[in-house]
This record gives structure tokens, C-alpha cells and sequence, in this order.
């Protein structure tokens, strides 16, 4: 007997970020006691998170939960789930590309989809915004593969490919690829981009909040000026992009913004919102790249990109490397449409098994 009770649960690395992933049916069902359930297997609320899985930061305090799609051409769902470390707070208000990269491979893993001897499509609906993302996975022999020659920047040594495929995010937390309706806004005394394709960011320069943009994130969140800076105008731009009093919210992203210091696109220093990325988010480098492609932006005065429509790829610069993004883009008059995007990560099964919690927290209920 026991005080504890087991959930069945996998351990990912995504990307650049590290999560638990969960079968929805082995969570419970009312949210709030779903949401107790999360922050105890965590260890939140505890900036070091010692009684818990997390690993005391928000890129290492992720959860996806994934079930079988009643969706026709969908596999399965995925729900995204931020537990923050220091609060008791859980959040669906934004969607993870970077955990987004494994949850293929917890479907084929589980035996949600049939792995095909060569290379597995993965159709997958993100719950966070009501849209589909298209992983395609290495499966020789029905197998899912792990090792390759794969390398992202912010994840040491190299794995196997999952390349991931967005038709429609444009707007998919806003409503609109612009929020504001304008290319440009003036918040705080600062010109900024306000831009949704996936990820709901702030583009300014970094120089209009006194940085050069390539401090180290450490530097930066030594910064209280900076970080106060930065928290009013995401305030304000959060109601300005229609996402409300973003006071406990994890969107929008800020991100500042430099000329490129590696030959490529642009760099980029982002807070997520608090802390500051060690890379970037993967939606959060699609809208920084797609907020590149638009005439009059922050972004694309920073990158001095002219801009034809076509395919590009974009690479956009962060603390430990670059980011690739792939858009395919078309235009009407002004208004530019982003098609597709495509890009690439990798992910890596680290643990099978049970996570356990304080039994009571459940029976509670
Ligand atoms: O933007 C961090 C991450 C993310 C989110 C964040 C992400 C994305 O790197 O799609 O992947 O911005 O909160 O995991």
C-alpha cells in the first residue's frame, strides 16, 4: 500500500525544450484537479522544483497531453500545457512548437498511429490554436529512429530529423497575423511589430530598451530595469493584440531584436515571457521570421530584407545559435500571406514509466 499513485507517462526532449508527456485519458478529467495533478508531478510551485520532474525553468516545466483525433485527416491532438515553476499556475494560453516535435513520436510509440517502414506522417491538430501541424518522422522498418546526423543549434550532438509543416497558424492566438491591425505600433515610447503567426510576439530593437541585443541571457535577466521595461510595454501590447490582462498569461513573447551577428537574418534576445529563451521558440521564430517578410516592420528594418514572394528561408539568430524557417509567402496589394512554413528538429524518448504524486491530491477530489 502506498500513499502515491502512479500516472503512465513519457519524458521527452523536444526541440530545445524537455516535457512530460501524458495519454489524456490517464489524467483526470476536471481541470482543476488535472491542473493539481500537473503542478505536484512538476514541483510547483518552487522555483527549484526539488519535489518534482521539472527542471526549474519554463523550457524543462512542459506538458503535452495527447489523444487519439475524432478529426477527420487528423491523428491525434495535442494540448500543451505550461506549468510554471515558481507559481501554482498551469497554462494552456499558447501553443509549443518544441514539444510539438515529439508528440509523432508518442503517437507511434503508443501505438496511435502505425509506423510505415521508412518515413511516418504524423498529422497532428494543436488544441492551443486550432490548427494542424504535419510531422514527418524516420521509421525505418516500422521502427521510430532516434540517432542521425541532425544538429540544432541549442541541443548538443546530432539525432534523427522530424520536420514539421504548418499551413495555417497565421492568427491562430489573435485572431489576425497582424493583432493590432497595424504593421507598427508605438508602445511605451518604443516602436514595436505586434505579429501572431503561431506565437503572439513583440518585435522591437533591443537598442530601444538599452541593450545591443547580444548580451547573454544571463546578462539580461540581471537587468531589473530591462525586465521591467519589457513586462510594462508586454502589458500593454498584450491588450493592444487582444489577448486581455496578459498579467498571468505566458503570451505575448517579447522579442529584441539586432542586425544579424553571424551572416544570418536578424538576432533575437526573447522573453517567454519572464525569463529569457536560450534559444527561441519555434513558433516564436516563425512570426519573428515572418514579421521579417512584413513591409514596414520593426523586424524588417532590422534585417534590411527586401522582400519578393516566393520561398525563402530565414535563419534567425539566437543565444546559442540560429534558427532555419522555411515560408513560403504570397501577396496581395499590401497584405502578405505566409502559405506554409516548414522547418526542422529533433526529438529524443528519454524515460517510460510512472510519475508519481501524493495520492490525496486525486482522491481528493
Ligand atoms: O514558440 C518557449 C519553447 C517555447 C515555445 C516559449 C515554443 C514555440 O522553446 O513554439 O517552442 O516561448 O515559451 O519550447
Amino acid at each position: 500500500m502506498t500513499s502515491q499513485r502512479a500516472i503512465p507517462c513519457l519524458v521527452f526532449r523536444g526541440g530545445t525544450s524537455k516535457g512530460l508527456y501524458f495519454h489524456e485519458r490517464d489524467l483526470p478529467v476536471d481541470r482543476a484537479t488535472r491542473d493539481r495533478v500537473l503542478l505536484a508531478a512538476m514541483g510547483s510551485p518552487d522555483p527549484r522544483q526539488i519535489d518534482g520532474m521539472g527542471g526549474a525553468h519554463p523550457l524543462t516545466s512542459k506538458v503535452a497531453v495527447i489523444r487519439p483525433s475524432r478529426r477527420p485527416d487528423v491523428d491525434v491532438d495535442y494540448l500543451f500545457l505550461q506549468v510554471w515553476p515558481d507559481r501554482a499556475e498551469v497554462s494552456d494560453s499558447q501553443n509549443c512548437g518544441n514539444l510539438l516535435a515529439a508528440v509523432g513520436h508518442f503517437a507511434l510509440e503508443e501505438g496511435l498511429v502505425e509506423a510505415r517502414d521508412g518515413e511516418t506522417t504524423v498529422r497532428i491538430w494543436m488544441e492551443n490554436t486550432n490548427s494542424v501541424a504535419v510531422a514527418r518522422l524516420e521509421t525505418p522498418q516500422g521502427l521510430v529512429r532516434y540517432d542521425g546526423d541532425a544538429h540544432i543549434d541549442g541541443v548538443p550532438g546530432a539525432h534523427a530529423p522530424v520536420s514539421l509543416e504548418f499551413l495555417d497558424v497565421a492568427g491562430s492566438s489573435c485572431g489576425a497575423l497582424l493583432p493590432t491591425g497595424q504593421v507598427r505600433d508605438v508602445v511605451q515610447g518604443i516602436a514595436v511589430t505586434c505579429v501572431d503567426n503561431g506565437m503572439p510576439v513583440v518585435c522591437l530593437r533591443a537598442s530601444d530598451v538599452g541593450l545591443t541585443g547580444i548580451e547573454s541571457p544571463e546578462e539580461i535577466e540581471a537587468r531589473a530595469d530591462v525586465r521591467e521595461r519589457v513586462e510594462a510595454l508586454r502589458l500593454e501590447a498584450g491588450a493592444l493584440m487582444g489577448l486581455g490582462d496578459v498579467t498571468n498569461k505566458t503570451v505575448p513573447k517579447i522579442s529584441l531584436l539586432a542586425s544579424s551577428e553571424h551572416g544570418g537574418t536578424l538576432t533575437t534576445r526573447t522573453f517567454i515571457p519572464h525569463r529569457v529563451h536560450e534559444a527561441i521558440g519555434v513558433f516564436g521564430a516563425v512570426s519573428v521570421a515572418t514579421a521579417c517578410l512584413l513591409p514596414g516592420s520593426v523586424a524588417a528594418d532590422v534585417a534590411k530584407l527586401t522582400v519578393a514572394t516566393g520561398s525563402f528561408t530565414l535563419d534567425v539568430e539566437h543565444p546559442t545559435g540560429y534558427f532555419s524557417v522555411s515560408l513560403d509567402v504570397t501577396r496581395d496589394g499590401d497584405e502578405v500571406r505566409v502559405e506554409r512554413a516548414a522547418l526542422l528538429r529533433t526529438a529524443r524518448l528519454l524515460m517510460r514509466g510512472e510519475v508519481l504524486i501524493p495520492g490525496k491530491l486525486w482522491s481528493d477530489a
